[in-house]
């Protein structure tokens, strides 16, 4: 392998210390029982607090070794004392990482949060994104991550201008509230719930939001958010282009906002977004050193842990394959107008088997060679099958958040 990776300009330390430095963060709500709108199937063991949601993660970690943060989900994750979350989380080697508002479960939200044309639910949606912020500050993030439901069914609903100045002016009060050093990552999505206009619909919409906010505000890229066959790798280019590319909520589609496993329905999509990333990195874009790389997925089917695992070391392999890229020789096809040539670069990375890479890595690193083999050996999924169905949580400590779990 690192013969022929010599042969082809890839220096193997530099790819092996870029692999060991890369890390995933996985979302507390990937972790509980989720479903689809027709039917929350409850998982054996799911968990249904923070807590249990966070040890979680930390098996995710222990077995990837690259999972240390663990974004949260405000009110499904609330709870009293954030000084004890955030000690426990450091026991268990975590870390809190993105704190997401919730604008879309309130009765009042129907029609509405921050471009609602009421001013006091407005002032709502405000007041809870601002006490989002403080729990950050109390659990050591730098990252608020918002996605708004916000939206209308009908033409002629709402006004589409006004809802937008409404927009723009309850982001400017929180944008107002951030303290130095944290981010407003703002995430698009081009329908759901709302069908005829939604408030931000695209990535174009987030980045004239945070450029008109500060440079505090950056675009978010769920991967499940764009219309079939949009390309999300030209998109990521841009936004690395304009210096806006605040982080990913990585999960797949094939239809809408599915959610399913990473790189599980269109793995080659992944590798062009990484590719584009790692490109703009060698060529000295100082945005793409600084990509919040987000999990954005909650399982309905299949195991929880595993598919989480699953997902990030997906993710991991396309970043692999894109360091792989012989970025002389691409460079060399491209400016020879050598189009197939250019192509045969890509795939020549994107075929790569990294799987002996990758094990040589986590070997390396004193994990176990085959992360999903060693999450099955532990025993984890079983023991706590058994022990969270004999263990009664108290219904204000369950948090699991999708409704109907
Ligand atoms: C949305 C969006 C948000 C996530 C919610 C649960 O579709 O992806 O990021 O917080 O789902
Ligand atoms: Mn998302
Ligand atoms: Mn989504």
């Amino acid at each position: 392998m690192q013969n022929s990776l010599g042969k082809q300009n890839i220096d193997i330390d530099a790819v092996l210390e870029n692999i060991q430095r890369f890390t995933v963060e996985t979302p507390s709500w990937g972790y509980g029982d989720s479903g689809t709108r027709f039917k929350v199937f409850h998982w054996p063991g799911a968990a249904r607090t923070l807590r249990e949601k966070l040890a979680d993660a930390a098996e995710v970690n222990k077995v990837t070794g690259m999972c240390q943060s663990v974004a949260i989900h405000i009110p499904w994750d609330k709870v009293d004392d954030w000084r004890a979350v955030k000690d426990y989380a450091n026991a268990l080697g975590l870390r809190i990482g993105a704190v997401n508002p919730n604008l879309f479960q309130e009765d009042v939200y129907r029609l509405g949060s921050l471009c609602h044309f009421d001013k006091a639910i407005r002032q709502q949606a405000v007041a809870h994104v601002v006490e989002c912020i403080q729990i950050a500050q109390a659990v050591g993030s730098n990252i608020i991550s918002l996605w708004l439901a916000d939206g209308t069914n009908y033409p002629g609903q709402d006004d589409l201008r006004r809802r937008r100045y409404r927009l723009l002016d309850s982001l400017q009060t929180i944008y107002a509230a951030l303290p130095a050093g944290m981010r407003l990552l703002i995430e698009y999505k081009f329908f759901e719930p709302a069908f005829y206009s939604t408030d931000l619909p695209d990535w174009g919409t987030s980045l004239l939001m945070a450029q008109k906010l500060g440079p505090q505000a950056d675009v978010l890229v769920d991967t499940g958010h764009h219309p079939q066959g949009t390309n999300i790798a030209q998109i990521v280019a841009q936004l690395l282009d304009e210096d806006r590319l605040g982080g990913f909520h990585f999960n797949d589609r094939r239809y809408a906002d599915d959610d399913l496993i990473v790189g599980s329905q269109n793995p080659f999509d992944l590798f062009c977004i990484f590719n584009e990333i790692v490109g703009a990195e060698v060529d000295g874009n100082s945005n793409a050193g600084s990509i919040a790389y987000m999990i954005d997925q909650s399982h309905n089917i299949e195991p929880k842990i595993e598919a989480m695992i699953q997902s990030v070391l997906n993710v991991q392999a396309a970043y692999t394959k894109a360091l792989l890229v012989d970025r002389a020789a691409l460079r060399e096809a491209q400016e020879a107008g050598d189009v197939l040539g250019a192509y045969r670069v890509l795939q020549a990375a994107y075929e790569t088997d990294v799987r002996p890479l990758l094990s040589e890595v986590r070997t390396r690193q004193g994990l176990a060679p085959d992360p999903i083999a060693a999450f099955r050996a532990s025993g984890y999924a079983e023991r706590v099958a058994g022990e969270r169905a004999t263990l009664v949580v108290a219904p204000t400590e369950a948090s699991s958040g999708y409704p109907g779990a």
